[in-house]
């Protein structure tokens, strides 16, 4: 992996906010994100790309890194660094021969034998969550808890490890020195869009640091 992830993984996500994925991604550049998701359950395919084709050419000129969340062609038609995908995605290996060594591929799990099968794929980061209980992702999966975490850090090593799922302020140091690398935040930093480029800013200067640091 060519690149170090941040240790806040910031989301969009446009019903949350009320705002457009570009709109949300400056707002997270204004507060120093270099590295940005961009989720859309809900728009077409069509206005998906056409909204991740202008989140690009902001982007990629200020060297940015944007991942796009389960659609590899749109990650493809766009030029994004990479791709995010779910359990029900198309195959991790499809994806990598689709987009190339170069991007970052991240995937999904939700219990600790699915992170132990990710180990084995060619993957740039595996995701965990949920942590905690959230109010984001429709038909969740059952909560993991901290103790996961930790059982899947000692598993994977040094694999990059993502945790999401009810992270916020009050409890993403916790979530950290149970061994993520990363933690990934949707609603504590789009809940109030006045205050998006604060909260990350706020966020991604916190206390967090562990042996992964
Ligand atoms: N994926 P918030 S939980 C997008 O368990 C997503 O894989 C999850 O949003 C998983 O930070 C989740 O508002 C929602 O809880 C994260």
């Amino acid at each position: 992996m060519s690149f170090a992830l941040p240790k806040i993984y910031p989301i969009t996500d446009i019903t949350i906010s009320g705002l457009s994925h570009l709109e949300q991604v400056k707002r997270f550049a204004d507060g120093g994100a270099a590295f940005i998701q961009l989720r859309d359950k809900y728009s077409s395919p069509r206005e998906f790309y056409a909204s991740a084709q202008a989140v690009m050419e902001f982007a990629k000129p200020r060297g940015i890194k944007v991942i796009v969340n389960d659609r590899v062609e749109i990650a493809l038609a766009v030029g994004a660094d990479g791709v995010h995908l779910g359990q029900d995605d198309l195959p991790v290996a499809t994806a990598r021969m689709l987009l190339g060594e170069k991007a970052i591929i991240g995937f999904s799990t939700h219990s600790l034998p699915q992170a132990v099968a990710a180990s084995s794929l060619p993957l740039d980061y595996i995701a965990i969550g949920p942590v905690f209980s959230t109010q984001t992702k429709k038909d969740p999966d059952p909560i993991v808890g901290l103790e996961i975490v930790r059982e899947i850090r000692t598993v994977i090593d040094e694999r990059p490890l993502v945790a999401i799922g009810g992270i916020d302020r009050s409890n993403y140091t916790s979530v950290i020195e149970a061994g993520a690398t990363s933690v990934a935040i949707i609603g504590d930093l789009l809940k109030d869009p006045e205050t998006i480029t604060a909260s990350f800013r706020l966020l991604a200067s916190g206390p967090h640091c562990n042996k992964h640091c």
